[in-house]
This record gives C-alpha cells, structure tokens and sequence, in this order.
C-alpha cells in the first residue's frame, strides 16, 4: 500500500481520461470527484469506477467532450442540457447561476437532462452548503431496483443528497443510495466474496438471496424500508426523469453499447437560502442544537462523521492505494 498525494492522485486520474477520450476540463472535474471518493473513503465509488468510465468512453456511449448547454427557465430555475456528456461538468457549468438566483430569489431549481451519473453525489452538495446554502440532489440510474409485490426491476439505485450549514464553516451532509447497498457495493461483495446483508436482494427466481453474484447475475436489489424506500425511488424518479426531461432509470438502453456502465439520465438539483426561513441567520445554530440533542440522547455518529474523518486523515498522510490498483491504473493510461 503507498500514500499518494491527493493532488498526484487527481493528476493520474485527469491523464486516464484525456487518455481515452475527454476533455482537458470534463478530466479534471471527474478525476477531482473519484480520487475525492477514494480519499474519503466511499471505495464503491472511487478508484474501483475507472475502468468503467474507460470502458464507457470506449464504448461510444457518453460523450466525454461535451459541452453543457445552460438554459434560464425563470427566477428561480435554471435547466441544462447535458448534451450526453457527464454530470458533474453540466454542474460545474451551472453551479455560479444557480447559486446567485438562490441568493437572489431565496430558492433555486436545476434540472439536468441527458447526462451521466457514475459517481457518490455528495461531492454535488457539499460546496453549496459551504456557500451557505442547503442543497438537496437526486439522480435516477439503471433498473437495478425492484419495487414490492413487483416482477422485474423498474427504479435505479437513485441516490439522494443533503447538505446544510453548521456553526463554524462545518456542515450537515448525507448521501444515500435507494436501495439497502448501492450497486457498487454488490460488485464489491461479489469480487471479494463477502455475503450480502439480510433483505439486500433477490436472485433470478425473485428469492431472497445473500449471494451478490446472483444479484448480479439477473436477480435484482430491495429498496431500503420496502415501500417506504420505493416511494422515495419513485419521487426521485419523478424529479430527476420527469421534470428534469431525462430518462427514466428502466428507460436506460446501453444495448448496442457493449462496456457501457454509465447511466444516462438526470439530475435535479434543489437549493435553499436558509436566512430566508424563520430562523433568518441562526439557522445554523438552530442546525447545532439539533445535533446537540441527538449527541445528548446518545448518537455519537451523525452522517459524514466518518467521510470527513477518511478525510482528514488522507490530507494528513495521503490517499492510501494498493499496488494492485496503481498497477492497473497505469494499464488505462494504454487501454
Ligand atoms: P451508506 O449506506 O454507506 O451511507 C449513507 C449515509 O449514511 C452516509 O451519509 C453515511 O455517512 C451515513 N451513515 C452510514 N452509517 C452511519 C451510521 N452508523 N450513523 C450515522 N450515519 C451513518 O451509502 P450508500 O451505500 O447508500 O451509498 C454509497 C454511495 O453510492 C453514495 O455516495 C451514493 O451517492 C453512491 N451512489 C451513486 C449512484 C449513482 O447513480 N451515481 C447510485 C447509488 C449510489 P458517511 O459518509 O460519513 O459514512
Ligand atoms: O452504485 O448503485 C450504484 C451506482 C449506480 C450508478 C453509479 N453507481
């Protein structure tokens, strides 16, 4: 295991993309996304992605060039498209608008269509909550999920993302996937051998299963709180196909695509000046005491507690990777 530099590790990453296809600016916002995964620690969506994105790339069916187009929708709204090329670029391209309609007007709507989502989604809101503002994001992926009582899988494994301002600069974040593990996490259980938690997924015969080969293997993952979960798949469904104009997850058709692992869909993005709520500048105090009181009756994990800690700890001493992995990192400089 060496300890890279996170900014050596950007570096790498931004050379694997330009290598095989994008942009200069689109490989530098996603190679500043995986290796800050990998640094804080949320491995299913870190290092382990790149030879997906490579593949992806390879196979025709994300445009890793593209060049967002932002379209003003009204006062409070802004949609863009994200001409098949990945999120996070369509988001950088709109984030400064977005932030000054939400000052501007107390709220802002982005809706990005058309645009692929390969990666954790808290990196879409903790900047904004570190300008100030609470930022709620969801994205829709592939059918993966299946709804109860249903026979095939309809929902992706839709994440939703939540970030707020706390006292001192700090901020309230969690980032969630629909289903009780995301994808990546099965893939991961697969490769290592680990066995999947009780009510993870279903095998091919639409059995509870433990074995995440036979997830993946045509059964299909469980919501998280059964119809409880599946509602909120289904609003992210709604509000990040519907409104935003993208496609649904069970819409996703990558087919004549062979390697294709990068959903295309879309994103909505919602954002709020909390000093225009009634707590006008103490809002992040207000934020504090909730914190407090969940400290007090016995919490001592809030979510993001153990990112910021893989955090801290990476600028400190590096980002730890393998040499298996550096290995086959540097094979995708030549794939
Ligand atoms: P986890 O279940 O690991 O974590 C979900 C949230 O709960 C995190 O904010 C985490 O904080 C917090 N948390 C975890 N354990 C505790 C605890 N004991 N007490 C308090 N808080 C806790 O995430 P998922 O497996 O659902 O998702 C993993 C990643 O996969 C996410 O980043 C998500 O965006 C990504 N994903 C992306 C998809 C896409 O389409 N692009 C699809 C599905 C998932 P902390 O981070 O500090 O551990
Ligand atoms: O881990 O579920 C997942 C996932 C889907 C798309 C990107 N990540």
């Amino acid at each position: 295991m060496t300890h890279m530099d996170f900014d050596a590790l950007v570096a790498l990453l931004a050379r694997i993309f330009i290598a095989n296809g994008a942009s200069a600016g689109v490989a530098d916002i996603l190679a500043r996304n995986c290796a800050g995964a990998e640094r804080d620690g949320a491995m299913s969506h870190g290092l382990f992605r790149m030879p997906g994105y490579v593949s992806t790339l390879h196979s025709g069916w994300v445009d890793g060039r593209a060049e967002p187009v932002v379209e003003d929708a009204g006062a409070s709204f802004l949609r863009v498209d994200a001409a098949n090329g990945f999120t996070q670029p369509a988001l950088a391209a709109v984030a400064p608008i977005a932030i000054e309609k939400a000052r501007a007007t107390g709220a802002c709507v982005v809706a990005i269509r058309r645009s692929h989502h390969f990666a954790a989604l808290w990196p879409d809101v903790e900047p904004f909550a570190e300008a100030g503002l609470v930022a709620i994001a969801m994205v829709d992926s592939m059918a993966v999920v299946v709804p109860p009582g249903a026979r095939r899988p309809v929902y992706g494994t839709n994440p939703l993302a939540f970030a707020a301002p706390r006292e001192g600069g700090r901020i309230m974040v969690f980032d969630q996937a629909v289903s009780l593990l995301a994808h990546g996490d099965v893939q991961i259980a697969a490769r290592e051998g680990h066995v999947l938690p009780e009510g993870a997924g279903v095998d091919a015969a639409g059995q509870p299963t433990r074995d995440a080969q036979a997830v993946l293997d045509g059964g299909a993952l469980l919501p998280f709180g059964g119809h409880k979960g599946a509602a909120i798949a289904m609003m992210i469904e709604i509000m990040a196909a519907a409104l935003t104009g993208g496609n649904y997850s069970h819409e996703v058709d990558w087919s004549a695509h062979p390697g294709a692992q990068t959903p295309c869909t879309g994103q909505c993005l919602i954002l709020i000046d909390p000093a225009r709520g009634g707590s006008g500048a103490g809002f992040a105090a207000r934020v504090e005491q909730l914190v407090d009181a969940l400290r007090a009756a016995g919490q001592e994990r809030m979510p993001g507690d153990r990112r910021f800690a893989a955090r801290a700890k990476a600028v400190r001493d590096g980002v730890p990777v393998s040499a298996e992995m550096l290995a086959r990192l540097e094979a995708l400089l030549t794939s």
